[in-house]
């Protein structure tokens, strides 16, 4: 029997996940998450982060990360699984987090000792402990540095992609280097989260892919190279301290002999260069051609698709980052998804299944009842300082504020979406928030399209999987088409569509409008919007 094994890691904000396919039964044959709070409570992380500074800074523990990618790995040796027939590897992490190393890293990686734990033997290669990460919203002093330096928000955008955001690993950078001088000296390389997990494996210093490069505001999006403007505007001899760029199919290198003599995976196991978790779940949700988009429903939720030609957003809310296929992908982040979701259960005492009963029996619109859901800073629209606004009720109001949340999350993503939406016929949902049906035909119906759910939740890690898959193949001659390789894995996936209800589309159409003039109240100085959602409530609701 052949047995072609491919493992996918994703390194997520709460957890890291491992799939293992079997590319001839076309289908995953095992899945497991280490949770960060739960598996490894030592690093006292609360949902895989550490917030201060009023919700503004929010770090990481990459040595956490590491732990994490051990117990998996045991748990993958307690189970049996045959971790020698595995061809290849890649990984998936949340994006724009950055791990500063020092110049022994590299040398420490060469000589693991594989009775000891890798945590115990890297410990002292961190100059900065903590790793911020993409919930970080500190920078706003620096992404206005660098943007001045590039010219402003149109030349930063067509530079980079997108405008500077404070969560991007350029700001970051430069936060680090001028609070922190001495430190920075002292840092001989600085990883995105995918290329330090990358060089873990590796046993040396990873490149950082394309895809995730393009996170930074440090990449050229055209020439997909440091972008030396970019470079001189963030910090000094940086260039030094940044691995080099590859494209996100390259094969890496074999997996270190570490993991060989640990955990028995064979010498020959490729490793495929990691990304950041939109773009693997650009391809573990299958979107390798125009005209289709998804929706993200994770700790962020994210919204894109795929893109065959560069198209910026010029107003300055989306990011073009690069698709694993080599082409683009277009995308807009926002930071109060799952975790903004929760403080609604948890604030009336719910479990997802009394959360859910509550969306189906109330009624569309939510009898005029808006929320601004800002839980949390904001990235889209920016919010530095969290609050939540609530037009026409109060934050006792059990059945409103469930409703609330949902509706405004999808009000606001269709909102701020326009510029990578093509009118797709379909959107396809990943994410753990995504098994949540009632949730999925609130989106259905706000976005007027069938939405797609599928049986794997974690695309990030399936997505990962598959590229190690095409890699692998590639690498043999024996070329698979991408379009193949990833509808030939979806179709046998079960997938169940949810279909909007087009006796509400008036009337969320007409919703999105109050929704806009609430949102233009509180953020841009618009006019009161009160006059607006009484005539809403008139036409909807006082019959
Ligand atoms: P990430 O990969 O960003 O760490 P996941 O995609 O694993 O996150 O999603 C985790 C989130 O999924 C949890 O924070 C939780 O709120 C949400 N979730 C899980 N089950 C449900 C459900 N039935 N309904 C709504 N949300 C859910
Ligand atoms: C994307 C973003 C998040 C993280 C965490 O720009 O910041 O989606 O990748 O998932």
């Amino acid at each position: 029997m052949i047995m072609d094994y491919f493992l996918g890691l994703d390194c997520s904000t709460q957890s890291l996940t491992g799939i293992l396919i079997d590319f001839n039964k076309k289908k995953s044959i095992y899945s497991y998450s280490v949770n960060f709070d739960k598996d490894l409570p030592q690093y006292k992380t609360q949902n895989g982060v550490y917030i201060s500074n009023g919700g503004k800074v929010v770090h990481s523990n990459p040595l956490m990360w590491i732990e994490a990618l051990e117990l998996l790995f045991s748990k993958f040796i307690q189970i049996n699984l045959p971790l020698e027939h595995i061809k290849a590897i890649s990984g998936s992490s949340q994006q724009h987090g950055t791990v500063y190393l020092n110049s022994s890293f590299e040398s420490i990686l060469k000589k693991l000792d594989s009775d000891k734990t890798l945590a115990s033997q890297i410990i002292n290669v961190f100059t900065r402990k903590t790793s911020p990460i993409w919930m970080d919203s500190s920078t706003t002093k620096e992404c206005e540095e660098i943007r001045h330096k590039l010219g402003g928000m149109e030349s930063t955008i067509k530079k980079t992609g997108s405008n500077t955001f404070e969560r991007f690993s350029g700001p970051q950078i430069r936060k680090f280097f001028k609070q922190n001088y001495d430190d920075y000296l002292n840092t001989s390389v600085i990883h995105l989260v995918s290329s330090f997990l990358s060089s873990i494996l590796l046993g040396k210093n990873s490149p950082i892919d394309h895809s995730d490069g393009a996170g930074m505001n440090l990449m050229n999006i055209e020439t997909k190279e440091w972008d030396q403007k970019a470079l001189d505007a963030t910090a000094p001899n940086l260039r030094l301290k940044l691995p080099p760029l590859i494209s996100s199919y390259e094969i890496t290198g074999t997996i270190s002999p570490y993991f060989v003599e640990k955990y028995k995976f064979a010498p020959n196991t490729l490793l495929i260069t990691w990304s950041g978790d939109n773009p693997n779940s650009l391809i573990g949700i299958g979107l390798t051609t125009k005209g289709r988009a998804a929706i993200s429903l994770g700790t962020s939720d994210t919204y894109f698709a795929y893109l065959k030609q560069l198209n910026v957003d010029l107003s300055g809310e989306g990011h073009v980052f690069g698709a694993p296929t080599g082409d683009y992908m277009g995308l807009v982040c926002y930071k109060n998804g799952s975790l903004a979701r929760e403080k609604i259960r948890d604030r009336f005492d719910l479990t997802w299944k009394e959360f859910s009963k509550i969306l189906k029996n109330t009624p569309p619109g939510n009898n005029g009842k808006i929320m601004l859901p800002y839980f949390f800073p904001e990235i889209v629209p920016l919010v530095l300082k969290p609050y939540v606004y609530r037009f026409g009720f109060d934050e006792n109001d059990l059945k409103g504020n469930v409703r609330a949340v949902i509706e405004a999350q999808f009000l606001s993503m269709k909102l701020h979406s326009e510029w990578v939406r093509e009118e797709p016929e379909e959107i396809y949902a990943t994410g753990g928030a995504s098994t949540n049906l009632e949730i999925l035909q609130i989106a259905a119906n706000i976005f007027n399209t069938n939405i797609r759910q599928f049986e794997v939740t974690n695309s990030a890690a399936l997505g990962a999987a598959l590229r190690s898959s095409k890699s692998y193949y590639d690498s043999t001659k024996k070329i698979v088409d991408w379009t193949e390789l990833v509808s030939h894995y979806l179709e046998i996936q079960k997938n169940v569509i949810i279909k909007p209800n087009r006796k509400h589309s008036a009337l969320y159409n007409d919703m999105l409008d109050v929704y806009k003039k609430c949102e233009s109240f509180v953020l841009k100085d618009g006019g009161d919007p009160e006059q607006y959602r009484k005539d809403f409530i008139k036409k909807y609701f006082d019959k």
